[in-house]
């Protein structure tokens, strides 16, 4: 009866296989030569010639609820100034993801600081650079004057739990980074670099191809070291610290033992890379 039964079994998965097979093979999600209008979702750009998608990135976790968060840079968007540049932010969720979305729509958008700029022609993930538990994130702005002509800059948002939105000048960001000589386009590239130093903190690069300390236009590309948040300030002071942290990436918190307390950070275990 067993045999029997071994029998049936066999002729049935051959039945099955063969009924797969004769429908065109094992199915995936994706096959060649498939229309974008068949796409889960899309973002147009809020004006004519804003150029929005030039760069597109995730954005890791930026607010901590489990969900990818991702950027749609649009760097000749003119709402900060002419060409002065602007950057979506998109938050994950589980569903409503619908076709044809303006990016008026998204959760949050950064303006240029200033007309030509070109903010968002560069996006991307930092990973989380202050180990707060929040995806961090980068924003190129190659041809910023601040600190020269065309030197450019690069801006750093920190991820949090909300208070995101739309319009916010890239003024308002957390750090920024300025090329070392006008005309150095820093900021034309951005990336996660991971954590190249295994200190718990990510790290990032900031390329400036146009700069020529090594050669004429031979470029050059920065590595920033993530840090952790500056020490507390205690009536108006920066507090003084002398700290040991022990990281204990296993759990995913670090103990500080430091003048003033025991602090204990929550950092992402889970490293975002682009
Ligand atoms: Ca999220
Ligand atoms: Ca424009
Ligand atoms: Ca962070
Ligand atoms: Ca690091």
């Amino acid at each position: 009866m067993a045999k029997l039964r071994n029998i049936f079994c066999l002729v049935l998965t051959f039945v099955l296989l063969g009924s797969l097979f004769a429908f065109g093979g094992v199915a995936y999600a994706f096959d060649p030569d498939t229309s974008l209008s068949t796409a889960d979702t899309s973002f147009w750009g809020e004006s004519a010639i804003d150029y929005s998608g030039i760069c597109v990135a995730t954005a890791g976790d930026v607010n901590g609820d489990g969900y990818d968060d991702f950027l749609i840079g649009a760097y000749r968007n003119d709402d900060g100034g002419s060409d002065a540049g602007q950057t979506y932010l998109i938050l994950g969720k589980a569903g409503g993801w619908t076709m044809d979305t303006s990016l008026s729509t998204a959760d949050a958008s950064f303006w240029g600081e200033h007309g030509g700029d070109r903010s968002g022609y560069s996006v991307a993930t930092a990973g989380d650079v202050n180990g707060d538990g929040y995806d961090d994130f980068l924003i190129g702005a190659y041809a910023n004057d601040d600190g020269g002509s065309g030197a450019g800059q690069t801006y750093l948002i920190l991820g949090k739990a909300g208070g995101w939105t739309m319009d916010t000048s890239l003024s308002t960001a957390n750090a920024s980074f300025w090329g070392e000589h006008l005309g150095d386009y820093s900021g034309y590239s951005v990336a996660t670099a991971g954590d190249v130093n295994g200190d718990g903190y990510d790290d990032f690069l900031i390329g400036a191809n146009q700069n020529s300390d090594g050669a004429a236009s031979a470029g050059q590309t920065y590595l920033l070291l993530g840090t952790p948040p500056p020490p507390r300030a205690v009536g108006g002071e920066v507090y003084p610290i002398n700290k040991v942290t022990v990281l204990m990436p296993w759990i995913g918190l670090a103990v500080t033992l430091a003048l003033g307390g025991v602090f204990i950070t929550r950092f992402a275990r889970r490293r975002v890379r682009s």
